[in-house]
């Protein structure tokens, strides 16, 4: 009996993070990065690289029969992104309220999307929605060797 130790009751989780070319052009690496460390996720690995328009075709495939489908890959591929893992406590959904809604008409105050976003479409980060789906795009990006902890 007794209250268990606080560790058994924390999941220490990793979650894919892109600062996506609206961001990586207004020079805002920095201001959003900071939002991360301030919230408790911790940059266990981070690089900036320019998709080629066959990664944004399969980074983004599970949406390819929506109408935004074509115009999505053309931004995500019209400057530098800056792929990361994040790690920290319940790091996938505590990344989704850092960043806010997807709409920046509809993010939260002191949100990443409401305070930097530029559309709903250029909305300057991407994050994992799931730890399956964070498992497989951190694969995507990253070799385990690329990721401290
Ligand atoms: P999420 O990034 O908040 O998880 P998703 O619905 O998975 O949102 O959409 C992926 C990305 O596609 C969004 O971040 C945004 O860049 C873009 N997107 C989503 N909905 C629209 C839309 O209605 N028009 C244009 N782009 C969209």
């Amino acid at each position: 009996g007794g209250p268990q130790p606080r560790e058994t009751n924390m999941a220490i989780e990793r979650t894919l993070s892109i600062i996506k070319p609206d961001a990586t052009r207004r020079n805002l690496t920095g201001a959003i990065n900071d939002r991360f460390e301030k919230g408790g996720l911790r940059i266990v690995a981070q690089k900036r690289l320019r998709l080629t328009p066959e990664m944004a075709g399969q980074f983004y495939e599970v949406h390819k029969e929506r109408s935004f489908f074509g115009s999505l890959c053309e931004f995500m591929t019209s400057g530098p992104v800056v792929a990361q893992v994040l790690e920290g406590e319940n790091a996938v959904l505590r990344n989704r309220e850092i960043m806010g809604a997807t709409n920046p008409a509809n993010a939260a105050e002191g949100t990443i999307r409401k305070d930097f976003a530029e559309s709903i479409e250029a909305n300057s980060v991407h994050g994992s929605d799931s730890l399956e789906n964070a498992a497989n795009e951190i694969a995507f990006f990253f070799s385990e060797i690329e990721i401290v902890g």
